[in-house]
């Protein structure tokens, strides 16, 4: 196809000339195939549009130009990211003859071209931009204050600007606001989790030190013309007063602060958190680490502000260095010869945080999760050996600290596979001897098996009776399982409901663990919506996280997501995940179910001793009866019921669970569990009205 160069840079509105066509198809393929851009179109995929155009503000953070970043929820699944760096230039660019900001927003890939030298250290995971969120909105709006002015453009239908940018007034300050809304035909879902947001721009705020970075959360303030605020001239939506939940991070400290953040709950070991930052051969090294109080390692790993929950090259040459630190140290201090701590041993009850920054970046793994850039194993070595050696030389007192707790690891370590050793001959997982508890299925194929792990016998029961007895297996768990902080391995697999699990799983466990032997490919945990079942769900997702970490890390655990009502129309039967879905069916006419149940329950007073009858609500809407029914638990399902809802893959929602998710569940469980208790007390009271941990 012949390329006509646009010659009028002052395009008339609506007319597209071939340079165009080739950005439409650009914008068109993203929104044929999502999942290449952005992963997924999922609820992950769509958060992955919130990072993408936050990176961008992140970056002008990166590059110094810009301190304050705000997020803002706003109602009709809007997401507005305002930043105070230099604004995206509005002039025409010569090559697209239109604007830089047009550009930026519809061209693929073009972000990185217009800062120049430094100005992008790579972009998200995929790297993609704004250009792809907005092929993925069905609005868009930017806002641009530089150079005295104040300039807008807009864009629909996956990204096709309504206008060229204008400019609206004048301004004295410099900034970016983009705006968008993603396309509800694209996306399974387009609602955000607040919590999600608030974790990751958390983490965000650690590796940019000095960053300030709000999130509003605005979305209930749908009735008061929120809407057309972006047009009535706020910069920052915080100026408006509005009471809404919000979140402010500012980290002076950067990763320094994060590892503080992470220990906020456990005894330090000792006092200064070491802390380093260099570069070398072109690769920016920062880690920061302190030891604490107990035995699992807590390593985050970043690459290019990237989580790498696989770790890579950089954690490679970070365990190396610190191994041998360590080693060198003893050796110094009269260490006995041949007692050399192994790898394992320097990690107990270390938090460190790792990150790294690089030019032409390269990542492996399935999800792309794991560095595999080389030089970075070399510089994080260097950086670290060097640093560290000096802060163990200059603090004495750490260093004690430090190597008497890779000496107790030791200690603990041949304790522990001496007593492992014995129970492993004593056969506690021995030859495949399924427990009794467990309603295995038939077929012997891993993939297509799962293994439901629910609560109470009761709610066991009718899972067994429900499921489809060909491929889904049945594990009751009863009450509180083993407390398992602080429990090693030996005391672990005393336990009778984690031996059952873990013999039921296949993979044995510790040093003999082998993901191989997986005998479920899905592994899902349903536990009732209330506070046990949380508590149950937090108990299995930190087992998991510190025991059978790669379980996790290969997607084979899920939550299950029951409904929370049923609802009756006459004879037309509906089950509801949310309360959004209950109000879609019902209409908003009809009475709120906690009216209704209110009501109910009174009545239920005088005549009924049955306590645990399901609130039930009755009402008249046009000629249908409705009934609606909230679930408390699993067990009040009788077998169909959890069969059609919860259990067949046709109908059911579940939830996979993700490296963050564990490790969310293993922070709250260590405030249930751990050792301090005037954190597990003022957690306990904060939450204690919630129906759900929200894990
Ligand atoms: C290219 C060049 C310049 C700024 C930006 C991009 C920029 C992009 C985004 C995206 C969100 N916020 C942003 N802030 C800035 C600056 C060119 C110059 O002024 O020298």
């Amino acid at each position: 196809m012949a390329k006509t160069p646009a010659k009028d840079p002052k395009k008339k509105e609506g007319h597209y000339d071939a340079s165009d066509i080739t950005v439409l198809e650009g914008l068109e393929a993203v929104r044929r195939r999502p999942g290449m851009y952005i992963g997924t179109t999922g609820v992950d995929g769509l958060h992955h549009l919130v990072w993408e155009i936050f990176d961008n503000s992140r970056d002008e953070a990166m590059g110094g130009f810009c301190d304050d970043i705000e997020v803002v929820l706003l109602p009709g699944n809007r997401i507005r990211v305002a930043d105070n760096g230099r604004g995206i230039p509005v002039d025409i660019h010569s090559k697209t003859k239109v604007s830089a900001l047009e550009t930026i927003l519809t061209v693929l890939h073009a972000g990185g071209k217009f800062g120049g030298e430094g100005y992008k250290v790579s972009g998200g995971l995929h790297g993609v931009g704004a250009s792809v969120v907005n092929a993925l909105s069905n609005y868009m709006r930017a806002e641009v204050h530089r150079d005295g002015g104040k300039y807008v453009q807009e864009y629909k239908n996956g990204g096709k600007p309504v206008a060229q940018v204008k400019k609206v007034g004048s301004s004295d300050l410099h900034g970016t606001i983009i705006t968008f809304e993603a396309d509800p035909t694209i996306f399974q879902t387009i609602e955000y989790n607040f919590q999600t947001i608030v974790s990751h721009l958390r983490q965000q705020a650690y590796l940019v030190r000095a960053l300030r970075i709000a999130i509003i959360d605005m979305r209930d303030m749908s009735g008061r013309d929120i809407d057309k605020l972006d047009d009535k001239g706020t910069f920052w939506m915080r100026d408006l007063g509005i009471d809404a939940p919000s979140m402010s991070f500012y980290f002076e400290g950067g990763l320094r602060s994060l590892v503080g953040f992470q220990n906020r709950h456990q005894e330090p070991v000792h006092k200064t958190i070491f802390f380093v930052e260099k570069e070398q051969d072109g690769v920016q090294v920062e880690i920061a680490l302190q030891y604490v109080d107990d035995i699992t390692a807590r390593i985050s790993a970043f690459a290019n502000n990237i989580y790498n929950p696989e770790g890579g090259t950089h954690i490679t040459g970070f365990k190396t260095a610190l191994t041998r630190s360590l080693n060198n140290v003893a050796k110094n201090g009269g260490g006995k010869e041949g007692d050399n701590f192994t790898g394992d041993d320097v990690l107990e009850g270390l938090t460190a945080v790792v990150s790294v920054k690089m030019r032409e970046i390269q990542f492996e793994g399935q999800t792309k999760g794991k560095l595999g850039s080389v030089e970075a194993l070399g510089a994080t070595q260097s950086v670290f050996s060097e640093a560290f050696a000096q802060f163990l030389e200059e603090h004495p007192e750490e260093a004690r600290a430090i190597i008497g707790k890779a000496a107790l690891a030791m200690k603990a370590r041949k304790a522990a596979k001496a007593a492992k050793d014995s129970i492993l001959r004593k056969g506690a997982l021995d030859g495949m001897t399924l427990p009794g508890k467990l309603a295995d299925c038939q077929t012997k194929s891993a993939e297509e098996s799962e293994l439901f792990i629910v609560e109470g016998d009761s709610a066991g029961g009718s899972a067994k009776m429900g499921r489809d007895r060909r491929t889904q297996a049945i594990l009751p768990l009863r009450g509180k399982i083993l407390n398992i902080e602080r429990a090693r391995l030996d005391k672990m697999l005393a336990s009778e409901q984690i031996k059952n699990l873990v013999v039921a799983m296949g993979t044995a466990i510790g040093d003999i663990f082998d993901l191989k032997k997986l005998r479920y490919h899905k592994i899902i945990i349903a536990t009732d919506a209330d506070v046990d079942g949380a508590h149950i769900r937090t108990l299995l997702l930190t087992l998991f996280y510190r025991h059978f970490r790669p379980v996790i890390d290969g997607g084979y655990i899920y939550i299950a997501q029951p409904p929370l009502f049923k609802i009756k129309k006459g004879k037309e039967v509906f089950y509801a995940y949310t309360d959004e879905q209950r109000i879609a069916y019902i209409g908003k006419d009809a009475p709120t179910v906690s009216d209704v149940a209110l009501a109910e329950s009174d009545e239920l007073e005088g005549d009924d001793d049955d306590a645990t009858s399901p609130a039930a609500a009755k009402a008249k809407a046009g000629t249908a009866r409705i009934t609606v029914q909230r679930y408390k638990g699993l067990g009040e399902m009788n077998p169909e019921e959890l069969s059609e809802t919860t259990m067949n893959p046709a109908n059911r929602v579940l939830k996979q669970v993700t490296v963050e998710d564990a490790q969310d569940a293993d922070m709250v469980f260590d405030m249930l569990m751990g050792t301090d208790v005037p954190a597990r007390k003022s957690f306990i009271q904060s939450h204690a009205k919630e129906a759900t941990l929200d894990i």
